[in-house]
């Protein structure tokens, strides 16, 4: 397997990608190779096709060739505005998302047929309290509704800002303000970007990123922070299960569903479905030996935080899982579903099912996922999942390759887990105390977040893992989202084993608390969740989140979702490296402002290193600087 070392790092995939070669399937590295040389002018984000007196492009390279577009843009505006609308397309997939989890907190509340119930009510009061919407002589259905509603109105609203907002720390409030880039409400935020990024609107490059960072803040403040504080509601809030992750998941003999994408609304009936005795019995009449759910990308983060589900792999992996041929089905919903899908799902038995109004693709089957009645839905898909057993071809392969490790690190479990030292020195229980103190002392130096995608631009799973290990070695607490999230856990290092990974101080922690160095913290739109870690920590500091000895990171990043995440996390003052670079390095200017100038303006900014050694120097050496400044 020599040849596919320098595709991924994990074993697992090489004899699919040998399988994909002798069957003649392409998967994404062949599709990779074949785009080569990759457009130069939309690497360096100069190629505009906003109006359509376009495509223009701006000739970078050499004196000759046009500097400006027809209409005059120079490559700092088309730069701009190509980069704000990527921002407002990732904050847009989000914060759509969290929609979707309100609609379903209002159905729970509202519409008994669709099954879903409120599972954390505690969750439920405390967020209305916050929210001040009076809980007096009302049901938990009743405050369901209006806690739903309220959050809807998060969209539109007319007037004010993000009821989030007032969760940040408020020097960092007061940056924002005097930025102008509060977010008011999710989908006018957006808008805006789209509107000023229209032909003949907003030219000054540094005006079109208040625009795109007011629109990434409506994403982490708003939309995303709904979609999981909702999620956690309805479905319960993380806790630390045990669970296997990679191909190696798959059973030979029962039903494999593979359940991908992201909304939880799907993948938790989806849940119920399969335990549903009635298709239980389908799929022993079938000759399989019961059903075995399994998750892909994010909405397998989701399940895995909340139910122990499998996680069989990361986005590169979605092809690879079909070229198993052990896959009944793959159940998708919305975001990074490869379109491939379907041509690999064909040359199997695989039916690719595709539920959501949002995303249809051609040659998949279309069985819309139903939210008012999401169960009798999701029993209808998993029937045609579980039918299709008797197809299969044989030609089945399921790697050997899978690893154990802890997932499900909400703030409220990491909390609990720290209380085990607030037990044993008295400390107040049930705060960040303990995690301020260990980073105080300087056993743990810092903590950074490693998160996002796979990219091509990167060998699969290593810029993840390496700098996991590089930060934990140097006693740098990590947690971790998305497919970063499968590129630890598969790499063994969510498991207990895994202090041999660490230096001295936060070895010592994680045996005093058990847990594992790289804290599995959930989905992209989760990040929430470090956002308010990491404000809590703020708080409890007396500073403000600039001033941690905290850190961000996105390896393998494609997305624009990833593209608003960066952006909204530097906007609230962390240091965030990417290991690939966005597509604006044909403006100088833009590129300065956003790896220089932006520092002085949120504290944050963007580093780009490609190398995982390096950006884990560069990282340590930031959480350094950080302490010093503390004079921790
Ligand atoms: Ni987030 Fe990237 Fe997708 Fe999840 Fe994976 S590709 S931006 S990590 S699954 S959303």
């Amino acid at each position: 397997f020599e040849d596919f070392k320098c595709l991924s790092c994990d074993k697992a995939n090489y004899k699919l990608i040998e399988k994909a070669k002798n069957e003649k399937i392409e998967t994404v590295w062949d599709r990779a190779e074949a785009m080569q040389p990759q457009c130069g002018f939309g690497e360096m984000g100069l190629c505009c096709t906003n109006c359509s007196m376009g495509p223009c492009r701006i000739v970078k390279v050499s004196e000759d060739g046009p500097k400006k577009g027809i209409c005059g843009a120079d490559e700092d505006t088309i730069a701009a505005r190509n980069l704000a609308r990527s921002i407002a397309a990732g904050s847009s997939a989000h914060s759509d998302h969290g929609r979707d989890i309100a609609h379903a907190l209002y159905n729970a509340a509202k519409n008994p047929e669709s099954g879903y119930k409120v599972k954390n009510p505690e969750k439920l009061i405390s967020l209305a309290k916050e929210w001040g919407i009076s809980t007096e002589n009302l049901d938990i259905k009743d405050i369901a509704a209006k806690v739903a509603e309220t959050a809807l109105q998060e969209f539109g609203k007319p007037f004010g800002h993000l009821r989030f907002v007032d969760r940040a720390p408020e020097d960092r409030i007061d940056i924002w303000k005097k930025m102008n880039v509060v977010p008011r409400a999710i989908d006018r935020d957006i808008v805006e970007v789209l509107h000023s990024t229209h032909i003949g609107c907003d030219a000054d490059y540094r005006n079109i990123m208040v625009a795109a960072t007011r629109a990434a803040l409506s994403d982490g403040w708003g939309g995303s922070m709904i979609g999981t504080e909702l999620s956690d509601i309805l479905f319960g809030v993380p806790e630390p299960h045990e669970i296997e992750a990679n191909l190696g998941v798959f059973k030979e003999d029962e039903v494999n569903l593979v359940i991908h994408g992201h909304e939880p609304t799907l993948s938790e009936a989806i849940l119920v479905a399969v335990n549903d005795p009635e298709l239980v019995e389908l799929a022993k009449k079938q000759g399989a030996e019961g059903i075995d759910l399994v998750g892909m990308c994010c909405t397998g983060n989701e399940i895995a935080m909340r139910h122990g589900i499998p996680m069989a792999g990361n986005f590169f992996q979605q092809e690879l899982a079909i070229i198993t041929g052990a896959v009944d089905a793959m159940v998708v919903d919305v975001q990074c579903i490869m379109p491939a899908l379907s041509q690999a799902a064909k040359c199997y038995h695989t039916k690719l099912i595709t539920t959501s109004p949002k995303a249809k693709i051609p040659g998949a089957i279309h069985m819309q996922f139903n939210e008012e009645e999401a169960i009798e839905s999701a029993k209808k898909i998993v029937r045609e999942a579980v039918s299709n057993f008797k197809n299969r071809r044989g030609n089945i392969l399921i790697p050997q390759e899978k690893s154990k490790g802890f997932v499900g690190y909400s703030n409220e479990a990491i909390i609990n887990a720290l209380d085990g030292v607030a037990n044993s020195v008295a400390h107040p229980m049930g705060t960040v105390k303990p995690l301020a103190d260990a980073i105080k002392s300087g056993v743990l130096r810092g903590a950074a977040a490693i998160v996002g995608c796979n990219n091509h631009k990167v060998l699969h799973d290593k810029g993840h893992e390496e700098l996991a290990k590089e930060l934990i070695k140097n006693d740098v607490l990590v947690v971790t989202t998305g497919c970063g999230a499968y590129a630890c856990i598969k790499e063994g290092l969510m498991s207990k084993e895994a202090t041999k990974f660490c230096g001295k101080g936060l070895a010592t922690v994680c045996e005093l608390v058990k847990i594992p160095p790289v804290l599995h913290m959930g989905s992209c739109v989760d990040i929430s969740r470090i956002l308010l870690l990491l404000s809590e920590l703020a708080k409890f500091m007396n500073v403000d989140i600039k001033d941690l000895p905290a850190a961000g990171a996105a390896p393998e990043w494609m997305s624009e979702k990833a593209l608003s995440i960066g952006t909204y996390v530097v906007a609230s003052g962390v240091y965030t490296m990417l290991g690939v670079a966005p597509q604006v390095t044909g403006s100088e200017n833009l590129t300065r402002f956003l790896t220089d100038d932006i520092k002085d303006i949120y504290g944050g900014c963007f580093d780009i290193e490609a190398n995982p050694q390096k950006a884990a120097e560069k990282i340590i050496d930031h959480i350094e600087k950080k302490r010093k400044s503390l004079n921790i």
